[in-house]
């Protein structure tokens, strides 16, 4: 005993217990996830629907959209520069037809919740759809069978006790308003111009928006407008290249910067439709619908922080990349010119986000140029040196970021390649930094790995295999990778 601490001292501090020993509530605890955290896995329809075992192809793969046309037509496989695998569809996991098994599956994993998305072609595969002029006239244009099979699908989430939060718009758009070959040809003369096109598509994307909300509002309380507009932006209109093309695959600034706010502006649009249409309280906790913009939001860092130039280029590129978006959709600030000051504030669009879902996968280690990128945009100062990297701390600095937008945060996506045989190099170091943020006060609802199964990566195909879940293409047969066991237990005792 201290010579300074009298005996009636030492009981009062251990009956207190202020003593540092077992029971001892001051002691530091170590962090938990809270019990009421959404855990979950994520796909999206376009990626995983398709190569259903029985089901016909015409009726299993949804033909309707852009990214159909995309990856299937032999014109554009032809051209090497839109890097496109040519994998048939067929190849697919077939979750159209199988999603009961993945749900038991999602289950299995012990996760509370599950992120999938709706394929806006396959409700209203017509044209004719954007004569509608109400959310109640849209239903006439509704495609019968797919209107059965979500309610069937969302009934399901739900019956295996699995929270849904559903994706509206998860990159995929109806050909009937992007003709993404045509696009791909001529963007400056094509006639369904897809983001190009701001009077068609935000009318359009709202209705379809409020449509899903009233029809699937009783099961669904969390809601994704966009996800990850900036590899739209990127991908289809600036810099398609190996990584990623996406529809119409074109290197074109002059569009890239208006898309990259219409898709602002879509949002907003969205995010009203969702607001008016789903009145249910699907979950019982007094919310009807928490609606949110999902960017793919990167930990940015100078290649050499003792450099003053690729300081400059990394916050640019952090500006450019992570908040020229949400400072739209957040706040009503456009910076249409991208010289760092919004110059139009809209009311119609601030203010519309619950919160921010967050994918999160890389960091980027930036140098700093002392000429642009793209001349006509002086703050394109900045060359992503390292482009790809896992990066597990970086997810602190990510929900910080969307934080400091003073909305809650949700991890949506967060993946890598497992493989078949090693332990786990990812779930734990990322899930531990993330728990690190959440004890020092960031506020974040929900962890989504992407991905359940291996899925269809878009231009790749299925060559790229982020499922905790890998997929025989034959047989569909579905296996748990070791990284399945290490999630059970992260969930299980709260602890990574
Ligand atoms: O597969 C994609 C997903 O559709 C969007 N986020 C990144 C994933 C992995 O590339």
């Amino acid at each position: 005993m201290p010579a300074h601490l009298s005996p009636a001292l030492v009981l009062a501090l251990a009956l207190t217990g202020c003593n540092g020993k077992p029971g001892d509530d001051t002691a530091p605890a170590t962090p938990k996830f809270p019990a009421d955290f959404m855990w979950g896995t994520a796909v999206a329809g376009f990626q995983v629907e398709a190569g259903c075992p029985t089901i016909a192809a015409e009726d299993c793969e949804d033909r309707g959209s852009d990214w159909y046309q995309w990856v299937t037509d032999p014109d554009l496989i032809a051209e090497s520069a839109n890097y496109l695998s040519g994998e048939p569809l067929a190849d697919a996991p077939g979750h159209f037809e199988l999603y009961n098994t993945d749900l038991d599956n999602a289950v299995a994993l012990g996760t509370n919740s599950f992120r999938t998305s709706i394929e806006w072609s396959r409700l209203f595969p017509a044209a004719a759809a954007e004569q509608a002029t109400s959310v109640d006239d849209l239903m006439q244009y509704a495609d019968p069978a797919a209107l059965a099979y979500y309610n069937a699908y969302f009934d399901a989430i739900v019956a295996h006790g699995l929270t849904p939060l559903v994706t509206l718009n998860h990159y995929t758009l109806p050909l009937w308003i992007h003709d993404g070959k045509a696009c791909h040809e001529d963007p400056d003369n094509c006639t369904n111009r897809g983001w190009l096109d701001l009077a068609r598509i935000k009318p359009a994307i709202a209705l379809y928006s409020g449509f899903c909300a009233q029809q699937f509002g009783d099961r669904v309380d969390w809601w994704a407008t966009e996800n990850e507009p900036m590899a739209i932006v990127l991908s289809g209109y600036l810099l398609p290249g190996e990584d990623r093309t996406n529809p119409p695959g074109v290197s074109r600034p002059d569009l890239a910067i208006p898309v990259a706010f219409n898709l602002a502006e879509g949002h907003a649009a969205m995010y009203d439709a969702v607001k008016s249409y789903d009145t249910v309280d699907a979950d019982g906790d007094g919310v009807d619908s928490m609606v949110g913009a999902v960017p793919n939001l990167v930990a940015v860092q100078p290649l050499d922080p003792d450099n003053e130039t690729d300081v400059h280029g990394a916050a640019d590129l952090d500006y450019v990349y992570n908040r020229v978006y949400l400072n739209a959709t957040v706040y009503g600030d456009f910076d249409r010119d991208l010289d760092g000051v919004a110059e139009e504030h809209r009311d119609d669009v601030a203010g519309r986000m619950d919160y921010i879902g967050v994918n999160y996968y890389t960091r980027i280690t930036v140098r700093g140029l002392n000429v642009p990128l793209f001349s006509e945009y002086p703050i394109t100062d900045f060359y992503p040196e390292v482009l790809w990297e896992e990066y597990p701390d970086g997810i602190a600095d990510v929900v910080n970021l969307a934080n400091s937008y003073g909305l809650p945060a949700v991890i949506t996506e967060n993946g890598t390649e497992p493989t078949e045989t090693s332990g786990d190099t990812f779930l734990r170091p990322h899930l531990s930094a993330l728990l690190g943020a959440m004890d020092a006060g960031a506020d974040v609802r929900g962890y989504f790995y992407w991905s359940l199964t291996d899925n269809y990566e878009w231009n790749h195909g299925m060559s790229m295999t982020f499922g905790m879940y890998s997929v025989d293409l034959t047989t569909k047969a579905r296996t748990p990778k070791p990284m399945a066991a290490v999630y059970t237990d992260i969930i299980t005792t709260g602890e990574p």
